[in-house]
């Protein structure tokens, strides 16, 4: 939980200029408005390009007023889910607050898993919902659902709004929430009576939000001790996290890379934080990372943990984690310090800034000397040459899903924004695609929710519309939210989806196979013996250009053909083989000195190799 998950204060405190939002038009003279004029203008004050959204009773009186706003642009989505994904698509891609809008009851809990997962994986997402009229809050009326009370653990802060005077400030005030310390979706529930009121409406308000003072500029003293370990320590790892591409501290990181010649490992949120093509990165540490990657942090004697938040998929068994291990923890959020692993140095703060004095302080400690890192580098370059990335062609003659992810990546290029669902593919993707770039690479790691891939597509194509787009998507995450294509096609926004069919749930078989003695229960989707559905035929009917290909022969020409089809989104239909599987793999809740490079191979490191 962040530490700023609390209600909104009740009392006015004095604003301070730090929080109050820049001036933005309209301004001067309070206007009389009505409550939905004033969301409207305030959302064109903060800067609000597009909002994703379904209309629906009381949020309707919104709707009105959107229809003459030159400045935001609504994007009518076929589900609330999709609008909610599509925010966090957009807020990933381009760095800004993504939007979604939505009516009361099912409108609203419809964006309970988007919020939940934004609330994860730490994305700014304003959502904004209609409620019932005041009176009539309490009574069960019709679409009535709390949906306050419903996403306070999944939100950084939510609102119901009760005073039309009071629409400008909370709009402020959601978006500087959301976007500021750790960023986190926030959501602002209006009833429709409160829309319809006349009110007055003067920009800028000025916001009350006594305690929320996120600290960015870290502490000097933390600062120069992490530099002295940094110097000093035999083993240490850049333990990279998703917080590093929030901070845009790339640039940052490789000058204290470089400095330092320390290796790199990227998280499932950091990936293209650091370039891919560079010697020092390892890759992606924990479950399905590389075996340097893991084999580095769990024999390091020094984690510099930076915007990272030891997740349980990157840890294993906690307890066995990186046993020797000193630990900087870096991180925008006092409540991450110490919650799963203790910190030796805590460093609060803003990772561009902390980063940035640890290159200052990292430089005037080496002039006292620094340790040689001979020996680890000897050592990891071991396990690289022998774990090297790497998959095997099916031996039954289909085609290899690895083999289509890569050539995707190979013939796409770094340029491009990549989204993934939840599965197989989703590792595959990030195993085998080269990130050069931050926000390149766009996934829901947290709460791992299937069906993301093609909203966020869809939000990262609306924030980046010269960018290419593809989500790579899986058959099993594509049946759930593959009706946002229709959308995609009628609002302008050609992505391209190649979903990379094995006819099964791959990752939950995977288990299956692994862990259930192969009894494969409820995860053939069918896909494969009945072709329901055809993909290709489906793209077709949401006006997408629908491709196929299932050998490896067809695999780059048909890449080239979709690269070339920019008038609607594209779906290629790749038919693989279902027994692939995602190497190397650490079993869940076995430590990660059990990391399994390869079936049966366990386990990897010997005492003797410490
Ligand atoms: C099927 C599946 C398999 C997975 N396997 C793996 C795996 O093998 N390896 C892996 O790495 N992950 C894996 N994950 C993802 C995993 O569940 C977590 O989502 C991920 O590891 C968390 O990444 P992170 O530690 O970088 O934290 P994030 O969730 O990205 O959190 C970012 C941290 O940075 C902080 N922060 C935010 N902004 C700033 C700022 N400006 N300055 C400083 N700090 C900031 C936040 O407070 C937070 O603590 C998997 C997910 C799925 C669905
Ligand atoms: C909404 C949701 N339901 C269930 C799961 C559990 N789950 C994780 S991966 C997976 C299978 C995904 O199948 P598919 O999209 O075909 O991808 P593949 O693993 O085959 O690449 C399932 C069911 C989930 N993560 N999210």
């Amino acid at each position: 939980m962040t530490s700023a998950t609390s209600r909104p204060a009740a009392k006015p405190g004095a604003p301070s200029s730090a929080n109050r939002p820049k001036p933005a038009p309209p301004s001067g003279a309070p206007v009389r408005v009505t409550g939905a004029q004033a969301l409207v203008r305030s959302l064109e004050a903060v800067g609000c390009e597009v909002v994703f959204g379904i209309p629906g009773g009381t949020i309707l009186p919104a709707y009105d007023p959107l229809l003459d706003s030159t400045k935001v642009r609504h994007v009518l989505v076929r589900h609330e889910q999709g609008a909610g994904h599509a925010a966090t698509g957009y807020a990933q891609a381009t760095g800004k607050v993504g939007v979604c809008m939505a009516t009361s009851g099912p409108g609203a809990t419809n964006l309970v898993t988007p919020l939940a997962d934004a609330n994860m994986d730490s994305v700014p997402v304003v959502a904004i919902t209609g409620q019932q009229s005041r009176q009539l809050i309490g009574t069960d009326a019709f679409q009535e659902a709390d949906i306050c009370g419903i996403t306070l653990p999944i939100t950084k802060h939510n609102f119901l709004v009760t005073d039309p005077a009071e629409i400008p400030r909370t709009i402020a005030e959601a978006f500087h929430l959301a976007a500021t310390g750790r960023p986190g979706p926030v959501l602002v529930d209006i009833p429709k009576d409160v829309l319809q009121e006349t009110t007055s409406f003067a920009w800028p308000p000025e916001m009350h939000l006594p305690g929320y003072r996120p600290t960015t500029r870290p502490h000097g003293k933390q600062v120069r001790e992490a530099a002295k370990l940094i110097a000093h320590a035999r083993r240490p790892v850049l333990y990279v996290g998703g917080g590093v591409i929030k901070a845009q501290a790339s640039a940052q990181l490789k000058e204290l890379a470089e400095l330092t010649g320390i290796p790199v490992v990227t998280t499932l949120m950091a990936r293209g934080a650091f370039p891919d093509s560079h010697r020092q990165h390892l890759g992606m540490p924990g479950m399905h990372g590389s075996v340097a990657a893991v084999g580095a942090l769990q024999r390091s004697d020094l984690l510099i943990t930076l915007g990272a938040r030891f997740d349980d998929r990157v840890t294993g068994q906690l307890a066995s984690f990186a046993p020797d291990a000193q630990v900087v923890h870096a991180d925008i959020d006092p409540a991450e310090i110490s919650k799963n692993r203790k910190a030796d140095v805590p460093i609060v703060g803003d990772c561009k800034e902390i980063i940035a004095e640890l290159v200052t302080a990292v430089k005037a400690e080496q002039e006292r000397g620094h340790a040689d890192l001979t020996a680890w580098w000897a050592q990891i370059d071991g396990w690289r040459e022998t774990f090297p990335a790497g998959y095997e062609w099916p031996s039954d003659g289909t085609l290899s899903p690895q083999y289509v992810i890569e050539r995707i990546g190979q013939l796409v290029g770094p340029d491009a924004i990549y989204t993934a669902g939840v599965g197989q593919h989703q590792m595959w993707a990030a195993q085998f695609i080269k990130y050069e770039n931050p926000a390149t690479w766009i996934n829901s790691g947290g709460l791992g929710t299937m069906g993301f891939a093609v909203p966020a597509a869809m939000g990262a194509k609306f924030g980046k519309p010269d960018t290419e787009v593809w989500a790579i998507d899986g058959d099993g995450c594509f049946q759930m939210t593959n009706q946002e294509l229709a959308t995609c096609a009628i609002e302008g926004a050609p992505i391209k989806v190649a979903v990379i069919n094995n006819g099964n749930l791959g990752m939950v078989r995977q288990w299956q196979n692994l862990f259930y003695a192969e009894r494969y229960s409820q995860t053939d989707l069918g896909t494969h013996k009945h072709r329901i559905p055809d993909f290709t035929l489906l793209a077709e009917a949401l006006g997408c250009a629908g491709l196929r290909c299932d050998s490896r022969e067809g695999v780059d020409a048909t890449i080239k053909r979709a690269m070339a089809i920019n008038d609607r989104p594209v779906v290629i239909d790749f038919v693989v083989g279902k027994d692939a599987q995602v190497w190397p793999m650490v079993a869940a809740g076995k430590g990660n000195d059990e990391i399994m490079a390869a079936r049966g191979i366990r386990p990897l490191f010997d005492e003797d190799e410490i």
